[in-house]
Order: C-alpha cells, then sequence, then structure tokens
C-alpha cells in the first residue's frame, strides 16, 4: 500500500483521540475565556465600583514582621485583617494641593513651632531654643560631601526655616514640575487631614504591610528575594553609590520620583518600597510584637502608646515603606517588614503618605 494512503482502519483508531485532544483544547480555551473574562470583568466592576485610584485588598491572614531583620521587626506573627481600599499610588503635590486649596489648609511646616509643644518631647529641663530657631520649617536631606560616619543622620539633615511641601528643599526652591511626585514635608497631623477631607483615613501599619507584600509570603522585597543592585535593573527609587554624599542615582531618581515610576507589586499598588517613607495611623512602639501570640492578630491598630527607649520623651508614629535614601549600607527600609517610628510634627524630604478607606462599601466624596 502507499504510505501516503491510510487505511480506514487507522482512520477509525485516530479520530476518537484527534477529537478528544480538541475537545480538551476547546475545554481548556474556555476555561482561559471564562477565568479571563472573570478577572477582567471583576477588574472592570473594582474600576467602576471602586473609589478612583484605589485598589480592593481583600480580607485575609499573612505574616507580619521578620525573623532575621532589626529588632523591631520580630517575631513573625500571624495577622488578620478586614478587607480595604488602598490609594495606589502615594498622595501626590497635585492632589495634596487641591486639599489645601478647597481648606485654607496650614500645614505644621508653615506654622512656627510652639514651645509648650516641643518642650514635651524633650528631655525635661532642655532649655528655650532662641525665638530664631523657633521658626516655620522643615528638615531637608542635604548630603555631606564626603563620608560621615553613618551614626550621626544629623550631618545629613538640616533644618532650613521655609521649607515646607510648596518648598520642599527651602525657599527659592518649589514643586513646578513635581505635580506628580509624592507630597513630602507633611506632618502626620497634615496627612490626617488630608484623608479625613478626602473621605478616608492613614493604614494601619499592618495594612499597610500586608498591601505592601502584594500577597507574596515571606519574601524579603515587595517583588520578591532579588536585592536591588548599584548598577542592575531599577526595582525602585531608592540610593545608589556611597550613603550618604554619593548619589549615581542610577534607577533615574536622585530625589522623589514621579508616583508609579516602577513597577506596581502584586496587588498593583506603586512605590511600597521606596521612594517616600509613609506615615500610618498607629503610635509607634519598638516592640508592638512582642505580645503577639500564635494566635492571629485581628485588625490590629497598634499600641496605646509610643515606646521607643532610643527617644523617651517624643511620642512617635510609624513610617513604612523607606525612601530615595535607602541603601542596603545604611538601611534596607524598602523591605515591607521594616519599620521606623517619626516624630509627628516634623516634615522631611523623604516622608509622605497614602491613605485607605476601611470595608468595600464607600460614598463617594465631593473632591
Ligand atoms: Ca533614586
Amino acid at each position: 500500500m502507499h504510505s501516503g494512503i491510510k487505511a480506514p482502519g487507522d482512520e477509525a483508531i485516530r479520530r476518537p483521540g484527534w477529537r478528544r485532544g480538541l475537545r480538551l483544547a476547546a475545554i481548556a480555551a474556555v476555561g482561559f475565556l471564562a477565568a479571563f473574562g472573570f478577572a477582567k470583568l471583576r477588574q472592570r466592576l473594582n474600576h467602576v465600583d471602586g473609589p478612583p485610584g484605589m485598589r480592593w485588598i481583600e480580607p485575609g491572614e499573612f505574616l507580619m514582621g521578620s525573623d532575621d531583620g532589626p529588632g523591631n521587626e520580630r517575631p513573625i506573627h500571624r495577622v488578620r485583617l478586614s478587607g480595604f481600599w488602598i490609594d495606589s499610588h502615594e498622595v501626590t503635590n497635585a492632589e495634596f494641593g487641591r486639599f489645601v486649596a478647597a481648606t485654607r489648609y496650614v500645614t505644621t511646616a508653615e506654622r512656627p513651632p510652639e514651645w509648650e509643644e516641643l518642650q514635651r518631647q524633650l528631655p525635661p529641663g532642655t532649655p528655650r531654643p532662641d525665638d530664631s530657631r523657633l521658626v516655620p520649617g522643615a528638615m531637608v536631606f542635604s548630603p555631606p560631601a564626603g563620608p560621615v560616619p553613618l551614626d550621626q543622620p544629623a550631618t545629613w539633615w538640616r533644618w532650613v526655616p521655609g521649607a515646607c511641601w510648596k518648598h520642599p528643599e527651602g525657599p527659592g526652591s518649589s514643586i513646578e514640575g513635581r505635580e506628580a511626585h509624592p507630597v513630602v514635608q507633611v506632618s502626620w497631623d497634615d496627612a490626617t487631614a488630608y484623608a479625613r477631607w478626602a473621605g478616608k483615613r492613614l493604614p494601619t501599619e499592618a495594612e499597610w504591610e500586608y498591601a505592601a507584600r502584594g500577597g507574596l509570603v515571606r519574601r524579603r522585597f515587595t517583588w520578591g528575594d532579588r536585592a536591588p543592585t548599584d548598577d542592575g535593573h531599577a526595582l525602585a527609587n531608592i540610593w545608589q553609590g556611597r550613603f550618604p554624599y554619593r548619589n549615581t542615582a542610577h534607577d533615574g531618581f536622585e530625589r522623589t520620583a514621579p508616583v508609579a515610576s516602577f513597577a506596581p507589586n502584586g496587588f498593583g499598588l506603586y512605590d511600597m518600597a521606596g521612594n517616600v517613607w509613609e506615615w500610618c495611623a498607629d503610635l509607634y512602639a519598638a516592640d508592638a510584637y512582642a505580645a503577639r501570640g500564635a494566635e492571629p492578630w485581628v485588625d490590629p491598630a497598634g499600641p496605646g502608646e509610643s515606646r521607643d527607649l532610643s527617644e523617651p520623651y517624643a511620642p512617635r508614629r510609624v513610617t513604612r515603606g523607606g525612601s530615595f535614601l535607602c541603601h542596603s549600607t545604611y538601611c534596607e527600609s524598602y523591605r515591607p517588614a521594616a519599620r521606623r517610628g517619626t516624630p509627628p510634627d516634623t516634615g522631611m524630604s523623604h516622608i509622605g503618605f497614602r491613605c485607605v478607606i476601611a470595608g468595600r462599601d464607600w460614598t463617594a466624596g465631593t473632591h
């Protein structure tokens, strides 16, 4: 028989297998399309139903903290959270500007510091500073000319009278051209006031970390375990070079970057690592996790009082996410477990925030 002609028997044997393959492929295709369509539909519903610029974070449980980081991140413990909406990016200068225009809000950095308030945060007996020091201003990152001891942040931070959100580096600087950058030089009070105006609130520290992890479990970074390098593919706006005096800005940004300049995490959230630190609602306690046992903590709202042995007089609020100043040789605070306590009344070049709305239901605000 000619090899190109099939015997009737061959056809009969082959056809069922061929048909079965086709049927399986069809089923797989339908399944894929259904899943894809469902995901798309869900995404669209999110888009239509959700607050603008926010992502829905499903209720769930996660492992908070780390076992190999600084003591204030330990131990890893279980946390269960209700669902919430979270801003997909940090609050920008443009957004903050709309708030200020609508409310004529004056930020902490634009008001003269009150001695009575300062006094409460300083060791008893601290003399009153000269009036020339009690002027509006904020802390501006000012890189030294060369290497300095890394335990002396005062060598790279400068109190600049007149520095505020509109003039982040002081008088003469402006946010023109930086409308899409995260707002900085805002205090915890400023961030809270903005959130209230927007019908939102600041995230709890637990909500922030859950969102930052983007669904990954026990990973070192928001994108996985690959450590950023000084000359490799940029994963976030952090520091490259020698901290704090030589920044090669290999990632494209010496200071803040426009929000969403880097890839989002698994939950579609931008800049949960680097760019600017973000205020959280919680008071800061270095040992906040110590009392948390094996049972999951449900919707933890942080300690009732601020505890930080290194700063016994100044109550602090939690900041998260690290900033454009973070480098592995100084602080690897772009890790999602990293946490820091920051005086709530101080504006700084590298601190901003984002907001959340608790629960699926939300009411459209007027803004
Ligand atoms: Ca950078």
